[in-house]
C-alpha cells in the first residue's frame, strides 16, 4: 500500500468517510476555529460502526497497558451525552479482550441534569470514589470538554489515571483573544495534548490524530482534503 498506517487504522478512517462521521466543509469549532474537516462521533450510530469504534478503543487501552503494566484502572467514564455509549460498549470490548483482566472494570456518565428524586445525584453507573479512573471521550481540540470531565471526576472523589479519545486533532492551546472570540494572535503555543498531560500527569491516548487522518486521506488519493488538512495545520497545529 501506499501509506505506512496500519491496518485497522486505514479501515477506520474509510469506514469514518463512508458513514459521514469524517466531512470535508466549513465548520466552526467550539474554540471558535474554522476547520475543514469535522469529525462527528455521535454518527457511529450502527451497529458495525459502533462496534468499530469500540474495539479500536479497547485495542488501545489494552496495547497500553502491556506495554505499560503499571497502567490499570477501575472505571471508564464517559461524559454525558456523547462520551455515554462510548464507555459502555468500549468496556464490553475489553472484557471481550481479555475478561480476567477487564472483567471487573465498571463505567459511568454523569446526567447533564441533576436529579432529585428517585436514587438522585449527578451520576450513573460505579462509583468512581477513591477509584482509578479513565475518561473516554470523542475529539479533543482545546480540551475544554476534556477539563470538565476531569473536574466531574474530582468532585467525585476519583483519580484520574487516563485519557482516551477517538480523535486527537493535534491543534495547539487557544490564546486568550482566541478565547473572546477574537482570533488568533500569533503567539506560539503548546499542543492542547501535551498542556493536558503536563497538568494532568497522566497519559492521553488517541485511537486516531489528524496526522493519521492526514496519511489515510492520502492512501485513498485525497490530494485536494489533504492539502486543506495542511493548511489549516500550519495555523493551528502543534506536536508535542
Ligand atoms: P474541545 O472541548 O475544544 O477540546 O473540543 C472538543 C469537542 O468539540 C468535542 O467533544 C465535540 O463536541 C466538538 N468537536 C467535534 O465533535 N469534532 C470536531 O472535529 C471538532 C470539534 C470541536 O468543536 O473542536
Amino acid at each position: 500500500s501506499s501509506t505506512d498506517l496500519p491496518e485497522w487504522k486505514t479501515h477506520l478512517i474509510s469506514l469514518a468517510l463512508s458513514s459521514n462521521i469524517l466531512t470535508f466543509g466549513t465548520y466552526t469549532l467550539k474554540s471558535h476555529r474554522i476547520s475543514p474537516y469535522f469529525v462527528n462521533c455521535g454518527l457511529f450510530s450502527k451497529a458495525r460502526l459502533i462496534r468499530a469504534i469500540a474495539s479500536a478503543y479497547a485495542q488501545t487501552l489494552h496495547t497500553h497497558a502491556l506495554t505499560h503494566p503499571t497502567f490499570t484502572f477501575d472505571v471508564l467514564f464517559g461524559p454525558a451525552y456523547k462520551g455515554i455509549p462510548l464507555a459502555a460498549t468500549t468496556a464490553e470490548k475489553l472484557a471481550g479482550l481479555d475478561e480476567e483482566r477487564w472483567g471487573e472494570v465498571g463505567y459511568s456518565f454523569n446526567r447533564k441534569e441533576v436529579k432529585d428524586h428517585g436514587e438522585g445525584g449527578l451520576m450513573v453507573g460505579e462509583s468512581m470514589k477513591g477509584k482509578r479512573v479513565v475518561v473516554i471521550d470523542d475529539v479533543m481540540t482545546a480540551g475544554t470538554a476534556i477539563r470538565e470531565a476531569i473536574s466531574i471526576i474530582d468532585s467525585q472523589g476519583g483519580k484520574l489515571v487516563g485519557i482516551i479519545v477517538a480523535i486527537d486533532r493535534q491543534e495547539k492551546m487557544p490564546s486568550e483573544s482566541e478565547k473572546r472570540g477574537e482570533g488568533d494572535d500569533g503567539s506560539v503555543r503548546g499542543s492542547t495534548i501535551g498542556e493536558v498531560r503536563r497538568e494532568t500527569g497522566v497519559p492521553v491516548l488517541a485511537v486516531l490524530t489528524l496526522e493519521d487522518i492526514v496519511e489515510g486521506m492520502r492512501g485513498l488519493g485525497r490530494g485536494e482534503e489533504v492539502r486543506r488538512m495542511e493548511e489549516y495545520r500550519k495555523v493551528y497545529g502543534a506536536t508535542d
